[in-house]
């Protein structure tokens, strides 16, 4: 006994020596949670959100009875009026949110005869906000709105493609003359930075087409190229340092260059902290099915956090009574995938439906048939999951109200997937 309580003492003693020469270590100032690990995000497209000035409606591609073309929600209406009772960010404020993230708002390319650039992600101005959305000056009341409310902004932004301006003559890349001088800032129109290798399926490069080649026949940016990278980093410096977004979501961020977070998000995490943002969050869409394929972009390729897409498909799977307990309890033991001295699954960006899946309550019924009774409880109970799992909960704007609400023009699109044909090419 006494033996065994004088080997207790000891090691209490060699535990006491080891924490108190850690404590005396030089400290290490890294963190593995992100500025935005403690918010709840709600996630809007701004075209589906509130007209709040008809004047910019009758721009081009306006048709509201058409999922595929704008419907004239604004940042007037998103913003509302900043007070209490008023359905702009006031009301997103009062449900409890603190983060709101928007599709982006740069300069769109024309509409074409199927669809138009209503989603954001078909850019050609990146320095300006698209006039069907408002003005710049709409921008700065917008988040003068959210700084009042105490609100953070997330901008949706691209880095890996632009709209589809490059045409091909066979295997020839060619700017149109007409488009020559489109695009701003104007590094981007110079075809050298892109790799106008056609498109992913089937691109004509030695490198790999999920990077090399166009994304559904956008314009592909050689994001390798310092121009590139260091361009962007001026770009979407800009859009910090002029309306205080305290964080990006990186759209496509599957398919830039494997070093390309390494070089430009380092700047924008730089120009942020300049501008007085700390803590800035940048997040990359990677559309991967296990956290064995995603895990890969945080530890290597080092986008600081991503998108939890392994997450939606597990807990809409629950939710939809086609996986068990067991099946989930399995899946959050891949969480220490994610953990490195910078980083861990707390990180992680969760939702249940997004602009390009669909609503949660459609994906639910698109595993496993439900009454509508069943439908709602079983969407609440993904919900549940979200707000109690690690991760930074995001709701797609909609998901908190059932009832139809024609103002938010939610009707149309609430159990649909939004439309992004491309210019050239009619699926997405
Ligand atoms: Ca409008
Ligand atoms: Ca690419």
């Amino acid at each position: 006994m006494i033996k065994r309580k004088s080997a207790l003492a000891f090691l209490i003693i060699l535990f006491l020596s080891a924490t108190s020469f850690s404590s005396a270590a030089p400290s290490v100032k890294t963190s593995t949670r992100v500025g935005l690990s403690s918010d709840l995000i709600y996630f809007v497209m701004p075209d589906r959100y509130k007209d709040g000035n008809t004047a910019n409606d009758k721009l081009d591609g306006f048709d509201p009875t058409s999922t595929a073309f704008w419907h004239g929600g604004d940042l007037k209406g998103l913003t509302g009026n900043c007070s209490p009772g008023d359905e702009g960010l006031a009301r997103i404020k009062a449900m409890g949110f603190t983060a709101v993230w928007v599709t982006p708002l740069v300069t769109q390319a024309e509409s074409t005869a199927i669809s138009s650039g209503y989603h954001g992600y078909w850019g050609v101005d990146f320095l300006n906000v698209d006039p069907h959305l408002g003005t710049n000056a709409d921008l700065v009341a917008f988040s003068a709105c959210a700084k009042k409310l105490k609100l953070k902004l997330i901008l949706d932004i691209v880095t890996n493609h632009t709209a589809d301006i490059i045409q091909y003559n066979g295997t020839d890349a060619y700017i149109p003359i007409d488009w020559a001088k489109l695009k701003n800032p104007s590094w981007l129109n110079d075809l050298s930075n892109y790799h106008n290798a056609g498109d992913m399926k089937g691109c004509r490069s030695a490198g790999d087409c999920t990077t090399f080649g166009d994304f559904y026949g956008l314009d592909d940016l050689a994001t390798e190229k310092p121009v590139v990278y260091k361009g962007w980093a001026d770009v979407y410096g800009q859009w910090i340092e002029k309306y205080g977004f305290s964080g990006f979501r990186v759209d496509t961020a599957k398919h830039v260059d494997t070093e390309f977070f390494k070089h430009w998000q380092p700047l924008i995490l730089q120009k942020s902290k300049s501008a007085g943002i700390s803590n800035f969050t940048i997040f990359g869409e990677v559309s991967e099915s296990t956290a064995f394929n995603l895990m890969t972009y945080v530890r290597e390729n080092k986008i600081q956090t991503v998108l939890d897409f392994p997450f939606q498909t597990n807990a809409t799977d629950f939710a939809a009574g086609i996986s068990t307990p067991a099946d989930l309890s399995s899946f959050f033991l891949y969480d220490d995938y994610y953990t490195s001295p910078i980083s861990s699954a707390s990180n992680l960006v969760t939702f249940l439906g997004n602009h390009d899946m669909g609503r949660v309550g459609f994906i639910l019924n698109t595993k496993k048939i439900q009454t509508p009774s069943e439908l709602l409880a079983r969407d609440k109970l993904a919900h549940a999951l979200m707000y109690f799992s690690r991760g930074i909960p995001t709701v797609y704007y909609g998901d908190e109200g059932l009832e139809d609400r024609a103002s938010y023009r939610w009707k149309s699109s609430r159990k649909r997937k939004f439309l992004c044909p491309r210019r050239k090419q009619s699926s997405s």
